[in-house]
């Protein structure tokens, strides 16, 4: 029976989480990306065989980019936006060329991932990534002051989160916008809100159907490249998978992601199947979405999430939460058995814990918290796998 490929995500040289602790970890390969070239200039060969001879001068292996970005004129459909996706092949083509096998992406308008608190205490002391829906709705209202947002809550939702933020010290306000703004590329430096409003009001005539064309324009323009060359794309779906800041967000649920799969029928247009992301939303069915879709997933990020009734959701242990893990890793598991092929995965995320709360990690990128979420994953694997022989 075949493994999954078990990777962790590596941020680079800098990256307080080395490549020998990956490697103790028990991981074949990383999952990296140049964080140091400028969001959508081309990956030149010599970078990345630079960056391979590094991960593999350590035991490792590298196959899977996290992430190629996509320039936001791209997004936007304005500026330099051919010339980006012209750079964006010529990057595919040198990432084959090294021998590289999937590249991830996401297409979501100017922020990646968002939450509002990096190092929510869970009752066993370990430190989560959380999504507090009071406090986001603060943020908009009362830090960012975004004009008419009260329009996108009710008024139950205003008058919470009103209380909510009257609640907190300057202090939690200043750490709340921090934290939010991670999910910013270039997120060390410090944005102030007039920033951010710009930036959201270059999205103001692009609705949700738009963002859709500007993305399949773009997949037709990059799998046919992708597939020529051999390689793998997978789009990372939203986090969390609904709209954010009046913004809009199209790779959230099961028919954005039949769509998007539509729009350029080819193996080499997959998915990264990220069971936290799509997970956080409740009228997501998770297996079977995996089911529908499971030919082109093409990467996996496993995680849980908590969900509550008022949307708020903290990351939970990897095989707890809401998503049935077991029932992924089986149906992963039998589709590797049809089809022969091993699928890289990652244990996405992990829980500030014992020595990781001494260090200053990317957040949710610690290595012992991760590490424990693999030892799970690997024997929920190992379980499965004995029994379906
Ligand atoms: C967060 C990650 C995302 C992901 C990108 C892919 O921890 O899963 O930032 O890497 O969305 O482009």
């Amino acid at each position: 029976m075949k493994k999954m490929e078990q990777t962790m995500r590596w941020f680079g040289p800098n990256d307080v989480v080395s490549l020998n602790d990956i490697r103790q970890a028990g991981c074949t390969g990383v999952v990296t990306a140049l964080h140091h070239i400028p969001v959508g200039d081309v990956w030149t060969i010599e970078e990345i065989n630079k960056r391979k001879k590094i991960i593999e001068e350590a035991g490792l292996s590298w196959t899977v980019i996290e992430s190629l970005p996509v320039h936001e004129d791209i997004k936007k459909q304005t500026g330099d936006y051919k010339k980006f996706i012209d750079q964006y092949n010529i990057s595919l083509r040198n990432v084959a060329q090294c021998g590289l096998k999937v590249v991830t992406y996401n297409f979501m308008p100017i922020l990646d991932w968002l939450r509002t608190n990096v190092s929510y205490t869970l009752p066993t002391g370990s430190k989560a990534l959380y999504f507090e829906r009071s406090a986001f709705i603060a943020f908009d209202l009362f830090l960012l002051q975004r004009p008419k947002a009260q329009d996108d809550y009710s008024t139950e939702e205003v008058s919470k989160a009103k209380s909510r933020f009257e609640s907190m010290s300057d202090e939690e306000k200043k750490s709340l916008f921090q934290n939010i703004m991670l999910g910013l590329p270039g997120s060390d430096e410090s944005f102030t809100p007039e920033q951010v409003l710009t930036a959201l009001n270059q999205y103001n005539h692009i609705d949700a159907r738009k963002l859709k064309q500007h993305l399949f324009y773009f997949l037709q323009e990059i799998t046919p490249v992708a597939e020529e060359v051999g390689l793998k794309l997978a789009i990372h779906p939203d986090d969390p998978p609904y709209t954010v800041l009046g913004l809009p967000r199209v790779v959230s649920t099961e028919s954005d992601v039949e769509e998007l799969l539509n729009a350029a029928p080819s193996p080499a247009n997959g998915l990264c199947f990220c069971t936290g992301s799509f997970g956080a939303r409740a009228d997501n069915d998770i297996i079977g979405m995996f089911k529908k879709f499971d030919n082109r997933v093409n990467f996996l990020h496993l995680r849980n999430t908590k969900r509550d009734d008022e949307g708020n959701f903290y990351e939970a242990n990897h095989l707890d939460g809401d998503t049935d893990m077991a029932g992924v890793v089986y149906e992963v598991l039998k589709l590797m058995d049809l089809t022969g092929t091993s699928i890289p995965m990652r244990p996405d995320h992990g829980h500030q814990m014992l020595d990781d709360l001494n260090k200053k990690t990317y957040p949710g990128y610690s290595a012992i918290g991760r590490l424990k979420g693999l030892a799970e994953l690997r024997g929920l694997e190992a379980g499965i796998a004995s029994q379906i022989k």
